[in-house]
This record gives structure tokens, sequence and C-alpha cells, in this order.
């Protein structure tokens, strides 16, 4: 029933006048070799190049020696912590830290001005990249319903729009609060503080895209949806397990660690489907031998799994370590940790028992050789150091929170949760988007935290669950949700299934934005629209005539102080804390219990709050001051003490081999981000490891698949997928050969979101399964044009 409903929405959206002509343009895309380590001088010169690019050397150089220095800012880009002793003196910082940078402090500005000389409509018609280089909002903007420009209006005004808006509505349930990872803890906790008083839960947020499946499957195991390693313990470590992910472009500075490593012992296994440069060698950039010498290698093995082949690969190491248990009894298992720490270790050994699977066919199935998986299962066996990293290629399969939970399985099996030297990381990615949930930044906030909201504010805080994501969209195109108010990112493109969305949003009466650059979320808006400019990391955050200090959560669980050195390039922004505290005020009036007013004046005044309900920030104020920040409790880590309904116990658990099953004309499509990208912001247009410049549509694949379609490398195609039986595609893509295995391909988001059917989620996270698209490929149709609508997804609602 509910799916006859969406096909007939979709069918419904397609229908409006298609246009003829080619909005899509190819570049000039130019080959250049596979590199097989990362870093090094390119990056270096590639950092500044940025700098200079955004008009900013001066400036951007400055705050760069500022960047993840104590004292300093936290780099606006991703989570990695900050080594908790010496900090590098050539800088803290790797190229996408730099480029993340250069976006921010740009001197370019988008004034009321630009938008008085470009329409919505002109501008939707720029691609990403172009959008993106624009320059800094400097001012709140308004688009009026049936307007073709954006209009400067006050502040003021704004929150009445916006007040009036929120007190129109039906129910408090048809408003929804995005938020990307960047917002600081303070803006944060403010935030969802309001979206409880004001009476939703509706707080969709980028974990529901990102990590939500870390969390799904930690939780129930460890009693804790945060990793358990502190960066002291890669250093420690013995073996370095790195799945589904890529260092080397996202998380660069995870690099030096790893080079630490191994400089100590430690060995790595890298699995993925692409042989990515940052996973094969390292140039430390920080360091002058790094930059001249001959770099270190990294990954001992590298199994070039198939995509989605993760579950049999990890269901036969585990295989593997049982019988290499029984040749070597009490050599391999940690039985001590099992017996004492653990619950259902006999049923899940028992699946091993009754030949359900064979070796040669969980090889099969993995795309590894049985060789290899023998030579991973053997480096395993005899350590108990061992951490397991993983990243998107692991959370967005539609199997991932049980193939998370099989990775705890086989680290349970090693008694290596809670121990110097070994654990669980899942790398995230915004820089706060693990302090965002601490700050209680979730559509289902458990009983117990919004007890203790209710006990120091004294309000009833609502308890049904709110909509994640994928369910915000269902919810806008059902005309359930009318306000959407975005704290950061960009919900348009960072979605699945872009005309599906693009048509929930227009359905919207209310789209806020709160941003520091434009994006084509700002293109595609609902009946009216507001962009609220505001300060990024790097600004300094000026409160009555003070800079402010923010804080911060890293991938380790680190809180830490991050405070702003460069002059905003306009006079015209607040801060995000100081945008709710108004926003509330202007919506809420007299009916709020809560004093906004103080938390608008003073950052101090929300860590008191967050101290008081949030546990572990007992002397917030005092400690968040201390030079390296503090550590979060965390009882898997600190304790062995695990899930505490099980009396302290983690679990085994039972998971279920997946069905991978596509059709001859039928090819699996992993998303994913190039080396010039941070999400949708585009930094330029090139992939330097994977060897591609000067063009983002192009897909990846194997040769022979190449061969055996018909095709050559070069060949213009399109990319269409059927989920539900509706057509959707991805016009005009070049066909670049590549060491990806048989079946497998990839192309980069977001120019294929367009391609991930809504419906296509993770089991119990509910997230977008991105990494695990069904696609067929075929020859380029000049005609394809007439299948896409563009004024649904790039153009605007109204023409001038
Ligand atoms: N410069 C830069 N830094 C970033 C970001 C950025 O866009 N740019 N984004 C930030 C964010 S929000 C996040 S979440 C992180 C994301 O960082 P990552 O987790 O590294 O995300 P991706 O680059 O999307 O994909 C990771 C890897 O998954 C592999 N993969 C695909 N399918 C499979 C599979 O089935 N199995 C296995 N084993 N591997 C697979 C891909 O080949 C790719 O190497 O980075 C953060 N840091
Ligand atoms: N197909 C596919 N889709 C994906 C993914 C994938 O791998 N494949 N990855 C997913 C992942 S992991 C994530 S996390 C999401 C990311 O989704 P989002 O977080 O929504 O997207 P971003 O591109 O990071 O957001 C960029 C925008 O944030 C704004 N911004 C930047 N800094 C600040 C700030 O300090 N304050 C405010 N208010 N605004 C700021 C700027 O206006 C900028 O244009 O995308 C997801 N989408
Ligand atoms: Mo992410």
């Amino acid at each position: 029933m509910e799916e006859n409903n969406r096909k007939q929405e979709l069918e419904h959206d397609i229908q409006a006048e298609p246009q003829a002509e080619n909005p899509y343009k190819l570049l000039d895309l130019k080959l250049t070799p596979v590199e097989k380590s990362a870093a090094g001088i390119p990056a270096v010169l590639a950092a500044f190049a940025d700098l200079i690019e955004e008009k900013t050397l001066f400036r951007g150089t400055k705050a760069l020696f500022k960047m993840n220095q104590m004292g300093g800012f936290d780099c606006p880009s991703c989570a990695w912590p900050d080594p908790d002793d010496e900090r590098s003196p050539i800088g803290e910082y790797c190229e996408n830290g730099a480029k993340a940078l250069a976006e921010e402090a740009t001197t370019k500005r988008v004034t009321p001005e630009f938008f008085k000389n470009n329409s919505v409509y002109e501008l939707a018609q720029l691609n990403d990249y172009e959008i993106g280089k624009m320059g800094r909002l400097t001012d709140p903007m308004y688009l009026a319903p049936g307007a073709t420009h954006y209009e400067p209006i006050s502040w003021e005004g704004a929150f009445q729009k916006i007040a009036t808006q929120l007190n129109s509505l039906a129910s408090p349930h048809e408003a929804a609060f995005y938020t990307s990872g960047r917002t600081s803890n303070e803006a944060s906790f403010v935030y969802q503080l309001f979206a409880k008083e004001f009476g939703t839960n509706n707080m969709p947020d980028c974990s529901n895209m990102c990590h939500e499946t870390s969390g799904s499957a930690l939780r129930p195991t460890i009693g804790i949806g945060k990793g358990t390693v502190k960066l002291a313990d890669f250093y420690e470590s013995e073996l370095i397990v790195i799945i589904g992910h890529n260092p080397g472009t996202n998380a660069l500075r995870m690099m030096s660690a790893l080079e630490k490593a191994k400089k100590n012992g430690a060995k790595i296994i890298a699995i993925n489907p692409l042989p990515e440069a940052g996973l094969m060698g390292f140039h430390n950039p920080q360091q002058i031998n790094g930059i001249i010498g001959k770099g270190v290698s990294l990954a001992d093995l590298y199994l070039p799994v198939k995509i989605n082949g993760d579950m049999a690969l990890l269901k036969a190491l585990e295989m593997i370590l049982l019988d290499l248990e029984h040749k070597n009894p009490g050599k391999v298992l940690h039985t001590d940790f099992i017996k004492n720490k653990t619950t259902g270790f006999e049923a899940f050994r028992q699946q091993f028992d009754e030949s359900k699977y064979t070796l040669e066919q969980l090889g099969q199935l993995s795309g590894v050789a049985v060789a290899d998986i023998q030579q991973a299962a053997e480096l395993l066996a005899f350590k108990n150091k061992i951490i397991f990293c993983w990243g998107m290629g692991l959370t967005q399969q539609p199997n991932g929170v049980d193939m998370i939970r099989e990775i705890l399985n086989i680290l349970l099996l090693k008694g290596s949760i809670g121990i110097k030297g070994g654990g669980v990381c899942p790398v995230r990615g915004h820089s706060n988007v693990q302090g965002n949930r601490t700050m209680l930044i979730d559509e289902k906030p458990t009983d117990e935290q919004l007890d203790r909201l209710r006990q120091y504010f004294g309000f009833e805080p609502p308890r049904e669950h709110g909509y994640d994501v994928v369910r915000a969209i269902k919810a806008m195109h059902a005309e359930k949700i009318k306000f959407l108010f975005c704290m950061g990112g960009n919900f348009l493109s960072a979605t699945p299934d872009t005309t599906f969305t693009a048509n929930a949003l227009r359905k919207l009466d209310l789209l806020v934005c709160v941003s520091t650059k434009l994006n084509r979320g700002h293109l595609i808006h609902g009946k009216a629209a507001l962009i609220l400019p505001t300060y990024g990391r790097s600004d300094k955050d000026i409160v009555n005539g003070k800079v402010q200090i923010v804080s911060t959560e890293n991938s380790m669980g680190v809180v830490q102080a991050s405070k702003g050195v460069l002059d905003a390039v306009s006079k015209n922004l607040i801060n995000e804390t100081q945008i709710v505290c108004r926003m509330a005020m202007a919506t809420l009036g007299n009916r709020s219990v809560i004093d906004w007013q103080r938390y608008h004046d003073s950052y101090d005044a929300v860590r008191d709050a967050i101290e008081h309900c949030i546990p572990g920030f007992e002397n917030y104020n005092v400690r968040v001051r201390q030079k390296e920040g503090f550590y979060l409790p965390n009882e898997a880590r600190d304790s062995q003490s695990f899930v505490r309904q099980l009396g302290g116990l983690a679990p085994f658990t039972q998971t279920e081999l997946p069905h991978n099953q596509l059709a001859d004309d039928e090819y699996m499509m992993a998303t994913t981000r190039t080396h010039d990208q941070f999400n949708t912001t585009i930094y330029g247009l090139d992939d330097r490891y994977r060897g591609i410049k000067n063009e983002r549509r192009v897909i990846f694949m194997n040769p022979q698949d190449i061969a055996k379609a018909g095709f050559k490398a070069g060949d213009k195609v399109d990319l269409y997928n059927y989920d539900d039986g509706i057509e959707r595609v991805a016009p005009l893509f070049l066909i670049v050969s590549y060491a990806i295995p048989e079946k497998n391909t990839v192309t980069y988001f977001p120019e294929t979101n367009v391609l991930v059917p809504v419906n296509n989620v993770v089991r119990e996270s509910n997230m977008p399964a991105s990494k695990y698209v069904k696609i067929k490929i075929k020859k380029h149709d000049p005609e394809v044009y007439k299948k896409v609508d563009e004024m649904l997804y790039r153009g605007a609602l109204q023409r001038p």
C-alpha cells in the first residue's frame, strides 16, 4: 500500500515540464597516474593554492598556524583528535583542513547586492563548485512567496517570520530542526532545548546519514554508541584494521597516527574495494623527512573486498580464528574475557559448528582470495592489541549494523575492547558531529535524558520520537512537515533521491537555513525561505565586546575549547547560539520557562546548564579552559563495563549473510568523496590520488566489465536505478577503467544522489544505504534530458 502511494507520488513528480536542452556540461577530463601513497609535497602545495584562490593567503596562513593548536580553534573539517601532548610546530593541519579553512576564511562575499543581481533561477544553473566559490554570506535574506530574488531582511524581521510560521502550525510536530555536524556544543544544546520546549523531537541530523549505523551497533553490544580508543592507543597497538574508510582524504591527520603506530611495530590491514593511496603509503607533510624522504608504506595486507562483501570476509575470519584456537587451545581466543565479560558465546560459536558456511563460499562472496583471508586471520590470531577503524564503506550498507556487530564479535573473541592498544574506532566525519549527539541532538532521546532536562528547566519535554532524515523527507513530501530549520549543512544535496527530496522541500511553507556559504540547499526552497548568515569556526565570535570560546567533542570523546582568530567578513553576522535564543524569545515569548536572554548573553551560562543536564560535564567552565580539554567518561573503554541491563556484559551477536543478487546488466554502485570536496562543498574538480583531473561526472568500472558490456574507457554513459519500479536517471558520465572488483562501480556524490532511492536504507539505523545502489549503465542518449526535469531539482521554483 505504502509502496503504491509512493510510486504514484514519484510518477506525479516526474511529469512536470521536461527540458530538452543539455543542462549537464562535461569538463575536460584528464587522467593522471593513480597514486600509491598520500600527502607529501603536492599536499603542502595544494593547501596553499587554495588559500591563494580564495584571496586569503595572509589571513588564511595566519589562521592556519592557529588551527588545532592549544589556545587556537578546532579545525572545521574532520573530527580526528589532536595529539594530547606534543603538537607539530609546522602546523597541526592537513591539506584538506587547509582547504576547509580557505573556504571559510575567503574574503569573497555574497552580499544583498549579489542577490539583487542574481535571481534564484540563475544561481541554480551554476554547478556546486561555482556556487561554493561565490563567497561568505553577509546578511540575512528573505525569499517571499512567489518572489524570484532573495531580498535583505533585518534580523528582527527574520525572527518574526519564523515565530509567526511556527506559531501558526497545527502541531509542533509540523516543524523539523536539522543539524549538520559543525555546530558547537553550546549552540547544539540551546538548539535542542528550543525544539523540545517548542514541543517536538523532530531533529534529523547528519548522523542519520553518517554514523547512526555505528551507534545502533555499538550501544547494544558495549553499552555506549562511541568508540573506545584514545589516540595513544594507536601508538601501542599491534594490529590496526581499516575497513570501509579512506583516511588519506577524509581524516588525513589519522595518517600521522598510523605512521607512528607502524614505527612502533603495528601491522595494518586495509579492507576496501579500492586500493586507496592513503591506505598504501604516506609522506608526512608535517615533518621535513616526510616531505622529501621516501615516506612509509602503510598496509601490510590489502584485501580488495567486493562492495558489501565484508560480512562474508568477517565471518571467514571468525571461522579461521575458531579453528586456530582449536589447534592452539587458549592461545587465540581470550577465554577469560569471554567468560567474565561477555554473554552468548556458545550460541555464537554454534553457527560455525553447524557447518553453515565453507571458507571457499565465504571467500567467493567476499571477493577476497582464501589465502589472503588466511593471512589476515593469522595476523589477528596471536595478538590482542587490535584496533578496528571503519567509515562510510560499512555504515552506508543495508546490513551495516550487522557488519559492525560482526567486528565487535571478533574483538570480543580477542578480549580487545577496553585494553591499552585495542578497541573500536568509528572514524567520525564532521568536526563536532559526536558533540551534537552528546548535547542531545537526537530524534530519539531517552527518558533518562529528558527527565534531567525536565528537572533542571521545569518544562515537560515531548516523549514521542521524532523524524530522522529519511522519515523527515517522506513527512515533508506528505505535507506533515511544513517548516524546516537547517542549522548548517546542505539538506537537499546531502540526502538521497534528489528529485523526490527537492519536491518534498518545495512543499514547505518556510525553509530556514543558518549558513556560512551559499549552497544549492538555498536555491531549492519552500514557498518562502530565509538565509541566516553566521560565524564559522575560524571567525572571532564576539559577545559583549569579548572574543568567546566555544567547545566541541572529537572522535575520541575529548571536549576542547575553540577560539576563532579571524575578523568576520561582515558586521551583520550573529552566532548560532544567539540565533537560537532570539528565535526562542520571538516564538515562545511568555510561554517559555527558560531564561533565553541569559543564554543569549553568556556561553558560560549555557555551559552551566549543560553541566547540570548531561553527565560527564562536571566543572565544565573550568575544565574547558584546560589546555588539552578533557575526556568524557566511557565505561566500556575505562573499566570494561558494557551493557548495564546485562550486568555490564557484552553480548555476542548472530548475524546473517546478505543475499546479493545482480542481474546480468546490473552493477553495484558506491557513492563516495573525491579528494577535493567536503561533503557537498566542492573545493576543486580533481581527485588527485585516484588520477582524475578536472571532472566529477565519472564512473569507475572494472576493465573486464567495460569490455563485457561493449564499452570502452572514456565512453559517455547514463546511469539508471529502478528500485520501487521507478526510473531514476543521472545523465552523462564518463567511464574510467579502474582497479575495482567486477560488477562494482564507484561514483561521486552529490551528483549521483539522484540515483539513491529514499527507501534504500540501512536496517535498524534507517540511514540511506548510499554505498549500495543497484544501477544499470547505458550508452549516453542525447535525448536523456527529456527524462529529467531540471526544474525539479536543479532549477528554482519561479522563473524570472
Ligand atoms: N576532505 C574531506 N574530509 C572529510 C569529508 C569530506 O567530504 N572531505 N567528509 C567528512 C565526513 S562527514 C565523513 S562521514 C568522513 C567520511 O570518510 P569515509 O568514511 O572515508 O567516507 P567515503 O570517502 O565516502 O568512503 C570510504 C571508503 O569506503 C569504501 N567502500 C565503499 N564500499 C565499500 C564496501 O562495501 N566495503 C568496504 N570495506 N569499503 C567500501 C570506498 O572505497 C572508500 O574508500 O570524512 C570526513 N572528512
Ligand atoms: N550519496 C551520498 N550521500 C551522502 C554521503 C555519501 O557518502 N554518499 N555522506 C553523508 C554524510 S557522511 C554526511 S555527514 C552528510 C553531510 O551533510 P551536511 O552536513 O548537510 O552537508 P555539508 O556539505 O557538510 O554542509 C555544507 C554547508 O554547511 C554550511 N556550513 C559550513 N560551516 C558552517 C558553520 O560553521 N555553521 C553553519 N551554520 N553552517 C556551516 C555551509 O553553508 C555549507 O554549504 O552527507 C551525506 N550524504
Ligand atoms: Mo559524515
